[in-house]
C-alpha cells in the first residue's frame, strides 16, 4: 500500500512496461475504481448533468424540453387541482359550540389544553396544542350579564393561562402570569370565574397569554361570543359566521384549516350573511369578498356609529370586525386574503381562500 501512494503521476504518466509498474498501475486503477463504484452506490451522491435528458448523451434530448404553451397547461393543472379538491375533507373541526354545564345558575365552561395531531389540509397533520382537541377550540357564547365559570386544565408540557380578549372584566381574571395570577403549571387546574359586563357583548376571543407566540401559533385560542339582551337591528342575519384568521406556526389558516380544506360560507340568494373576523395571528390580513360588498356593523365588539361599506377589509392582529353580507348575487364567490402571497402561489391556491356560495 505505501509503495503505491508513494507513485507519481509522471510516474504513472512515463511508466515503462516494467512489471513493477505494470503492477502499481492495476492497483491504482483498481482503487480508483473501486472509490468510484462507492460513488455510484451511494443514491445520495448520483449526480445527472440534466435530470431531465434521459438520452444518456446518445440522441437528442429526451423527453424534449417542454414548450411554454405545455409550461401553461402544466401549471393551470395544478391549480384546477386545487380547486377541484375544494372543499376538501380534512379530519377534526374547530369552533364547535360548546355548551356550558348549569351549576346554580352559572354557566360552567372546561377546557383540557393538550398536545395532538391536526389535519391542516388533506395529509397534512401538523402537531397542535389545542383546548378539547379542535382547532380553533370551541366556540363559548353566552349572553351579557351571564355568570360564566371556566376551568382550565393544563396537560402540555409548558405553562400556560388564559385572557380573555375584548371582555372589560375585574383585574383578578384577566389571565396574565405574573401580572394577576401564577402561570397554571404542567398538570394543573386554574378556575376563572366572573360575570358577563352589560353592554359588552359582540365578538371576543380567548386565548393563551403564555408563551403566546407560540401557543397561541399553534392552537391555543377560541371564540368568546357575547349575545347582546337587546340586538340592534343592523345585526339581524340568517346566518352567522365565525371566521378566525392565524398564520402560526400552521402556516395561513381560516378555522384551523388551509385551502383546500377551508369551509366554505353558505347561503341562499336574499339572505343577510354575518361573518365575525377575529384575528389570532400576528400579521395583518385583508379580506377580499368578490362579487358583492361588506357592510361593516361593529369593530371589536363595538357597534360602529354607521354602517358602512367596503370589498376589502384589513383584519389586524387582536382585532374583530362584524360585517353583514347582504347575498344579492347567486355564485361561487371567491374569498380570500389579498396579501396574495398568503393566498397562491405557481402551483395554485393554498392558505388563506374559501368562497362564500349563494344558491
Ligand atoms: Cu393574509
Amino acid at each position: 500500500m505505501s509503495e503505491i501512494l508513494k507513485l507519481s503521476s509522471s510516474e504513472v504518466l512515463n511508466a515503462k512496461a516494467s512489471r513493477r509498474t505494470f503492477l502499481k498501475n492495476s492497483a491504482l486503477v483498481a482503487i480508483a475504481g473501486g472509490a468510484l463504484s462507492a460513488c455510484n452506490e451511494a443514491p445520495a451522491q448520483k449526480v445527472s448533468p440534466n435530470a431531465a435528458d434521459n438520452s444518456g448523451g446518445t440522441t437528442a434530448p429526451n423527453p424534449a424540453p417542454l414548450t411554454a404553451r405545455q409550461k401553461a397547461d402544466a401549471m393551470d393543472k395544478m391549480h384546477e387541482a386545487g380547486v377541484k379538491a375544494f372543499p376538501a375533507k380534512t379530519e377534526g373541526k374547530g369552533n364547535q359550540l360548546m355548551a356550558p354545564r348549569i351549576d346554580g345558575g352559572v354557566k360552567v365552561y372546561e377546557l383540557t389544553a393538550e398536545k395532538i395531531m391536526w389535519e391542516i389540509a388533506p395529509d397534512q397533520k401538523v402537531e397542535a396544542w389545542a383546548y378539547n382537541g379542535q382547532v380553533p377550540g370551541p366556540q363559548i357564547r353566552v349572553r351579557e350579564g351571564d355568570r360564566v365559570r371556566l376551568v382550565l386544565h393544563n396537560k402540555l408540557e409548558e405553562s400556560t393561562a388564559i385572557h380573555f380578549h375584548g371582555l372589560e372584566l375585574p383585574n383578578a381574571v384577566d389571565g396574565v402570569p405574573f401580572i394577576t395570577q401564577p402561570p397554571v403549571k404542567p398538570g394543573e387546574s386554574y378556575t376563572y370565574e366572573f360575570t358577563v359586563p352589560t353592554g359588552n357583548h359582540g365578538s371576543h376571543m380567548y386565548h393563551s397569554h403564555h408563551n403566546a407566540a407560540t401557543q397561541v401559533g399553534l392552537g391555543l385560542l377560541g371564540a368568546f361570543i357575547v349575545e347582546p339582551r337587546n340586538p340592534s337591528p343592523v345585526e339581524r342575519a340568517d346566518v352567522d359566521y365565525t371566521f378566525i384568521l392565524n398564520d402560526g406556526a400552521h402556516g395561513y389558516t381560516f378555522n384551523g384549516k388551509a385551502f383546500p380544506a377551508t369551509e366554505p360560507l353558505t347561503a341562499k340568494l336574499g339572505q343577510r350573511m354575518r361573518i365575525r373576523f377575529m384575528n389570532e395571528g400576528m400579521m395583518i390580513h385583508p379580506m377580499h369578498l368578490h362579487g358583492m360588498h361588506m357592510t361593516v356593523i361593529a369593530k371589536d365588539g363595538w357597534l360602529q356609529p354607521a354602517p358602512w361599506k367596503c370589498d376589502t377589509l384589513n383584519i389586524a392582529p387582536g382585532e374583530r370586525w362584524d360585517v353583514i353580507v347582504q347575498c344579492k348575487s347567486a355564485g361561487v364567490w371567491a374569498f380570500h386574503c389579498h396579501i396574495l402571497p398568503h393566498a397562491e402561489s405557481d402551483h395554485g391556491m393554498f392558505g388563506m381562500v374559501t368562497a362564500v356560495i349563494v344558491a
